[in-house]
């Protein structure tokens, strides 16, 4: 190796043994910075990338040229990050080498992306995790997601599960978040809204909307993190349940139950598949799906009462 070659590679090294590089917390922080950075150019992509290509994804559902182009702008911002070893997207068969780093990044690079044909909001999904994928959601270091709707906002949180407060940020034209109120669910919930369609509900998540849906006002968009902040700032449910057709869901845990799991919980509500916690699932597979329901404590409680012959504890 030459000696400028053999310089840098020292200096890559040093990189890699950079105490922020080995601060999960901190690799996290700079994820979060740099979905909000690349958020600003994602949304100036849409309009004209609105066309399905002939393809499908691991999921395989169709593929818009938009997911394609947000897919390949977060795997540069957050591939290229000191720490990160891993990214992943449920654009993409599998997880991809990102180089020296103990943290993996799974995104969902445009959640409800079959909103750009009607103009309703979508988003970036970021979930952080210390340590290899797939992994337990009980492995978040933190988890956000960037809303496009009137305006470009994150929610987003850092830390253990346990131990993270939930803020909104406004995403500036410059990509940068400035943080606005803590992110708590209100205590009087208001709305709800649920997927799949009603035939395929099974019979006792259908009894648990007939008991609720007197109580709360429909709201469903289409794209989950639009739901679920609609969720978070009125109160309320937001489910992917099982369906007949689909024992499992349509949601991923990686890139969609995990991270909506750890910012729910952590503005004081409650995730569940129907039996427990969407965080201490065991994680099999990197596209693997879930039932996903998240909201106020007490209207998660009674899910799984309903529920409670469906999954097994
Ligand atoms: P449906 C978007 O495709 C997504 O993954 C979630 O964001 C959303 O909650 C759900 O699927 C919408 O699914 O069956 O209502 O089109």
């Amino acid at each position: 190796m030459e000696g400028s070659d053999a310089g840098d590679e020292a200096a890559r090294d040093d990189d890699a043994t950079d105490p922020a590089a080995r601060d999960p917390v901190a690799v996290a922080e700079a994820a979060l910075d740099a979905v909000a950075a690349a958020a600003p150019e994602i949304r100036a992509g849409l309009p004209g990338r609105r066309r399905y290509l002939d393809d499908e994804n691991p999921s395989g559902e169709d593929v818009l040229a938009a997911d394609v182009y947000a897919d390949e702008l977060l795997e540069t911002a957050l591939g290229d990050l000191d720490g990160v070893g891993t990214y992943a997207s449920e654009e993409r068969e599998s997880a991809v080498d990102a180089g020296e780093g103990s943290v993996s990044v799974a995104v969902d690079p445009l959640d409800g992306s079959s909103n750009l044909a009607s103009n309703n909001p979508m988003g970036s999904i970021v979930a952080v995790y210390d340590g290899p994928l797939p992994a337990s959601g009980r492995d978040l270091v933190a988890a956000g997601f960037v809303l496009y709707g009137p305006v470009t906002t994150m929610v987003a949180g850092v830390g253990a599960p346990a131990d993270a407060t939930v803020h909104e940020y406004l995403v500036t034209e410059e990509g940068d978040r400035e943080q606005l109120e803590r992110v708590r669910l209100p205590d009087d919930p208001t709305v709800y809204g649920f997927g799949g369609r009603v035939p395929d509900w099974p019979a006792d998540f259908a009894a648990y909307v007939d008991e609720i849906e007197d109580e709360l006002k429909l709201r469903y968009g289409g794209a989950m993190i639009a739901d679920v902040s609609q969720v978070l700032s009125y109160g309320g449910v937001f489910a992917y349940p099982a369906l007949e057709s689909a024992p499992d869901g349509k949601l991923r845990l990686q890139f969609e139950g995990n991270p909506v799991a750890y910012l729910v919980e952590g503005a004081g509500g409650r995730s569940s598949d129907g039996a427990r916690s969407l965080l201490d699932i065991e994680a099999t597979g990197i596209h693997q799906r879930v039932p996903v329901h998240v909201g106020n404590a007490p209207l998660i409680e009674r899910l799984e009462t309903a529920l409670d012959d469906v999954r097994p504890r």
